[in-house]
């Protein structure tokens, strides 16, 4: 009988490791747990943590609409039907708006600094790494023949922070600590001769915060002296770092003086494997080998064992980025197994119930003034952020998102009265720890755009679809996906054709070129808009039917759904981005908006409307061939769409341009600066390129390109509560296991005929030349073999 494979690990194989420490922060390594992070830079003389808490925001909430706004909508409108674009712009600029009184940034929360006495030498031996199997980072140095060592680790289970050194020297740990506060905080001060307690705040009207700071002593004694801890002579020592804000709390320093408090009483081991125990629970779901072209009798040997990728794992991390990057490509086939895993490992770590969505930059953000204020970008960033939680089986990192759509829901409710006189629930492209939804910033490439809500909506509706939670769906997502689509019902008008679109609004953040010369970014119905609200609808449609409820909310949504246009392709075989065939002012635009019915769309298809799947190639090259790609995330998206077009040699190109291109040396993402969507739309991308479950079917391999010749993957989440592991020889699947987790149909897109079994059993499937269905029962798992 054959059962699913349990696969050895190789820690080894899931490490960052480097030969220094990190000279600047894009060498340092992240560590989290959702809320609370650090950046390690495992310097031995002077060592810095760069921290944050993720609720430590600049400012208050802004809930600003323009008061004006809704005098402006129609006039807008009509200025775009006469086709007088820059009127319509300088009056949208001013008449839709919110003034932005002053910008409200996340922000770090400082720096933990060590001052080691003794230690300004070049160490003899010197290793850092971060090991994604365990979440902990960790440095070993050799000083005078004695050895010293560090671990780091952010656990969610004690909230805190943890810093453990050791010696074999006796007594040979003496060193200060100190929180490095900001110029505008009000300090720190002494709690016990232990623990520090650094005070901050975020402007009149933002949080306060408080982090503390106790040292666990094992060996010789600890004081405070001024701001610092005093370490002097320890065997062993064990900071602990909590860290609360008025966000969540009335009383920030109660709350971490308790958990200081309970974490100190743990010894330092347990509070290691409790923390190992609870991150591997979720990071250990899946499993994924690459290996190029192997010799047929190596694979023999190996049998159905998981062939090992080409691994040098004897490089340091940053050596191998480099030798990718020098060699153009080379293949290193373990660097973007690394990558894969290292894109888990941080949704993980910056998101996780209980803590707030990841920003731009996860939870890592060592600026006061960041870039895009390290806020959530809603057109396309956040969302990306996320692409990786269901499929890649980590499905409760999504739950900090949906709490910011909850926590967004009465803004938008007001936003879409206040500017548009509409009903439901409505975002423009940005918003912020309070959820803000109102027309932010004063650039019209970006602001004028009321499709935000509609599509974060779509994620709670995405979690139903692979996880089957009917309670979820009934109280959580469809009374949201209702409000964003209540909102669009209300906003959209008729054009001169009959036509139901939305507007003003854009195309994220694209300039068409008129006819007559003039630029412009502010339209009616531009094709992503069309194609959300599409998707949307449709869902809704869905939901109602699986909920036996509002029919005539369902009756409303059908019939406008007759009347919105469709996808057209325009005369570069391209599809359009807009409703006229415009010429993009720049057709190497890093938003790739058009190809959202792609994806995370499904309603152009490979397979359902090939010449549709044509016009996306079209696009793509389009781009492309124009310099498209050139940010992270845009990248990051390409591959996914790539995948989707079952282009998987393309897919893996753009994997490996992601990698030489947009990764600095700690593997994250470079916009540049670091963006972390990058890391985790490129995540997605490689998982995509493996596994996909949309429009109703599941396609094992999809998208395999020739270098992977050879490889297993285990854990994969698909639409339908499915989780899949696959397994491949020669660039052919060897065999699947589909784990339902409900009784239903499972239908398999095949050009080749499979053998469905259940333990020893044969499973009766029915495959009409391209999808394969058999029925599947609740909790069962079957074993899928091509039929030669
Ligand atoms: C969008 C993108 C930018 C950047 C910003 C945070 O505006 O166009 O490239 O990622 O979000």
């Amino acid at each position: 009988m054959f059962s699913k494979q349990t696969q050895a690990v190789d820690n080894r194989q899931n490490t960052l490791w480097y030969k220094g420490p990190a000279g600047k922060w894009q060498e340092a390594l992240p560590i989290g747990n959702g809320r609370l992070g650090g950046m390690v830079f495992g310097t031995i003389a002077q060592e810095k943590i760069q921290l944050n808490e993720d609720s430590i925001w600049y400012g208050g909430p802004k809930r600003a609409n323009n008061s004006e706004a809704l005098q402006y909508v129609p006039e807008i409108r009509r200025l775009l039907a006469e086709g007088k674009q820059q009127e319509a712009e300088h009056l949208s600029r001013m008449g839709l708006m919110s003034a932005p009184k002053y910008l409200h940034p996340y922000q770090p929360l400082g720096d933990l600094l060590i001052y080691m006495l003794g230690h300004e030498r070049q160490p003899e031996v010197y290793h850092r790494e971060l090991d994604l199997e365990t979440a902990i980072a960790s440095v070993t140095y050799k000083l005078d023949g004695f050895e010293y060592k560090r671990e780091y680790f952010s656990s969610a289970v004690d909230q805190i922070v943890a810093v453990r050194f050791t010696t074999n020297k006796p007594g040979g740990l003496t060193f200060g600590a100190h929180l490095m506060r900001r110029p505008f905080d009000a300090g720190t001060k002494k709690l016990a001769d232990d623990t520090i307690m650094l005070l901050g705040e975020c402007g009149t009207e933002g949080v306060k915060f408080r982090a503390g700071l106790k040292a666990v002593v094992e060996g010789g004694r600890v004081q405070t002296i001024g701001d610092f801890l005093s370490i002097e002579n320890a065997d062993a020592v064990t900071l602990l770092l909590a860290a609360q804000t008025t966000f969540r709390y009335e009383d920030p320093e109660k709350v971490c003086l308790e958990q200081l408090a309970a974490a100190s009483l743990k010894p330092y081991e347990q509070l290691k494997q409790v923390h190992i125990a609870d991150y591997s629970a979720m990071f250990g779901r899946v499993r994924l080998k690459l290996s190029g072209a192997v010799e047929q009798d190596a694979i023999a040997v190996a049998s159905s064992e998981v062939l090992e990728a080409a691994l040098p794992v004897s490089l340091p991390t940053d050596a191998r980025l480099k030798r990718l990057q020098d060699s153009d490509g080379e293949d290193d086939l373990g660097l973007v197994q690394l990558y894969f895993n290292y894109g888990r490992y941080l949704l993980l770590s910056c998101s996780r119930p209980g803590s707030l969505a990841a920003t731009l930059q996860g939870i890592w953000n060592d600026s006061y003034t960041p870039p895009w204020e390290s806020k959530y970008t809603i057109n396309i960033n956040t969302q990306m952020n996320y692409w990786p939680a269901e499929l890649c089986n980590l499905t409760e990192c999504h739950e900090p998102l949906f709490e910011l759509i909850e926590r967004m829901l009465p803004n938008g409710r007001l936003t879409a009265q206040e500017v548009y006189g509409c009903g439901g629930f409505v975002a423009h492209h940005n918003t912020n720890l309070w959820g803000d939804t109102h027309v932010e910033g004063i650039l019209v490439t970006a602001s004028i755009w009321p499709l935000g809500a509609a599509w974060l909506s779509l994620h709670m509706w995405e979690h139903y679809r692979f996880g089957l939670d009917q309670q979820f769906l009934s109280k959580r997502a469809y009374p949201i996906m209702k409000e964003a689509a209540r909102f669009l019902l209300d906003y959209m008008v008729e054009d001169e054709k009959g036509r139901l679109i939305t507007g003003p609004s854009i195309s994220p953040e694209n300039k068409f070129i008129l006819p007559n010369g003039i630029t412009g970014n502010v339209c009616m119905g531009p094709a992503m808009d069309l194609q959300i609200v599409r998707t949307l609808f449709n869902a809704c449609i869905e939901a109602t039917d699986l909920l036996s409820c509002d029919p005539s909310f369902r009756a409303e949504l059908s019939s406008a759904l007759e009347r919105i246009p469709g996808i057209e392709t325009g005369k570069h075989g391209q599809v359009m981005e807009w409703l006229e065939d415009y010429e993009e002012y720049d057709p190497g635009h890093r938003h790739i908006s058009q190809l959202f019915a792609l994806h995370p769309g499904e309603q152009i298809d490979v397979r359902r409307t090939p010449e549709l799947a044509l016009a996306a190639k079209r696009t793509l090259e389009r781009r492309l061939s124009h310099g498209g790609g050139h940010t992270g995330w845009s990248r990051a998206w390409i591959i996914n769409f790539w995948a989707r077009l079952a282009e998987g040699n393309l897919a893996y190109e753009n994997v490996r341009q992601l990698l030489i291109k947009s990764t600095y040396p700690n593997l994250l993402d470079a916009h540049p600066p670091f963006q972390i969507d990058g890391n985790l739309g490129g995540a997605a991308g490689i998982a995509e390129m493996l596994l996909q479950s949309h429009g109703g079917v599941i396609a094992l391999l999809p998208a395999l390109p020739e270098a992977w010749a050879n490889g297993s993957l285990k854990g994969l989440r698909a639409r339908g509560g499915y989780e899949v592991d696959l397994e491949w020889r020669n660039g052919s699947l060897q065999q699947a296991f589909i784990e339902a987790s409900s009784a239903g149909l499972c239908r398999i897109y095949s050009e080749t005929e499979l053998a469905v079994s259940l333990g020893d059993e044969k499973v009766n499937a029915v495959f009409d030349g391209s999808v394969l269905e058999f029925d599947v029962q609740k909790g069962e798992t079957y074993r899928l073999v091509p039929i030669n």
